[in-house]
């Protein structure tokens, strides 16, 4: 048998081209939240795939974008950055519509860094004609000189085992940096927080989500489990929205949540949700500290 291989592959992209995605399907669990509204993933998470013959580490990132004035997006940013700094291989994705100005500038992020790049195309689940893409991977090709271009699904996973293969080629000999059954760095204190913020990104509306963080105020082990989290928004008029009439959106967000909890932990638990107007939070270096926003991590 040919030498085990294992190192670090970041996945990089624009916000929303489906990069958290493609790292659940690997995974085969969802560890990265994913939603349809940019900017979903605001840390840096470790998904870890072992095989026989490899490991392969995979860092989902924040979709890479020009930073604006705040805080919480500079942070996001540098995460994004430094985490393709010491890695083995980059994926970038973007998606069978091509190249726009924020691919382009993702792009230009990579350039200059010295490891293979494998380019995947992604969300081919949605072209019905897939000749389509070769138009695509010809100019794609002209861009730069990837190591390999990937149309792939990561809905479906259509073509997900031809990455894992480059990847797999792409990856110096060594040994596992991880134990063989360990899919990612992340506590469940952190995943609780990240599944109820994926249920509000999904159930609010375009303006809310940016403003909104989640901290998991008390979680105490009994029978059932009981979570108490706190969603922080910025305004008042920002609290009414993510409350909704009569408290029925809060509901909703409060019962979908516990389900996905209940799927991650395989157990029943019992979730209360309160919200608090914090203001600035996303400014205040101390608040973005203890919801675990640390650059470049
Ligand atoms: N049809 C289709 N939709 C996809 C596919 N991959 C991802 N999506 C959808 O695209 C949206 C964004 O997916 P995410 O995985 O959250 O994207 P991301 O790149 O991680 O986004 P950020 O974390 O915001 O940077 C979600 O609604 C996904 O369901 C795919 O292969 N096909
Ligand atoms: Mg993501």
């Amino acid at each position: 048998m040919s030498e085990f291989r294992s190192g670090f592959v970041t996945l990089i992209g624009k916000p929303n081209v489906g990069k958290s995605t493609l790292l659940n399907s690997i995974v085969g669990r969802k560890i990265s939240i994913t939603s349809s509204k940019p900017q979903t993933t605001r840390h840096r998470i470790l998904g870890i795939y072992t095989t026989e013959q490899c490991q392969i580490v995979f860092v989902d990132t924040p979709g890479l974008h020009r930073p604006s004035g705040r805080t919480l997006n500079r942070v996001i940013t540098h995460t994004a950055r430094t985490s393709m700094l010491d890695v083995d291989v980059i994926v970038l994705m973007v998606t069978y519509a091509g190249w726009d100005d924020k691919d382009r500038y993702v792009l230009d992020s990579v350039r200059n860094i010295k490891v293979p790049v494998v380019l995947t195309i992604n969300k081919i689940d949605q072209l019905k004609n897939k000749e389509k893409l070769l138009p695509l991977i010809e100019e794609s090709s002209q861009l730069m000189n990837f190591a390999e271009i990937i149309p792939l699904s990561a809905k479906s996973g259509d073509n997900k085992t031809a990455l894992l293969n480059s990847l797999a080629t792409l990856l110096p000999p060594s040994p596992m940096c991880f134990p063989e059954d360990q899919i990612t760095d992340r506590d469940t204190r952190f995943m609780l927080s990240e599944l109820i913020r994926e249920q509000a990104f999904r159930l609010l509306g375009e303006e809310i989500p940016y403003a909104l963080a989640v901290r998991i105020a008390e979680w105490s082990e009994g029978n059932p489990p009981r979570i108490e989290a706190h969603i922080w928004v910025e305004r008042e008029s920002q609290k009414g929205m993510v409350v909704g009439k009569d408290g029925r959106r809060i509901k909703e967000i409060g019962t979908r949540a516990r389900r996905s909890i209940e799927q991650f932990l395989g157990k029943q638990v019992f979730l209360n949700i309160l919200v608090k107007v914090r203001k600035g939070w996303a400014d205040n270096q101390a608040d973005l500290n203890s919801l675990g926003y640390v650059e470049g991590y």
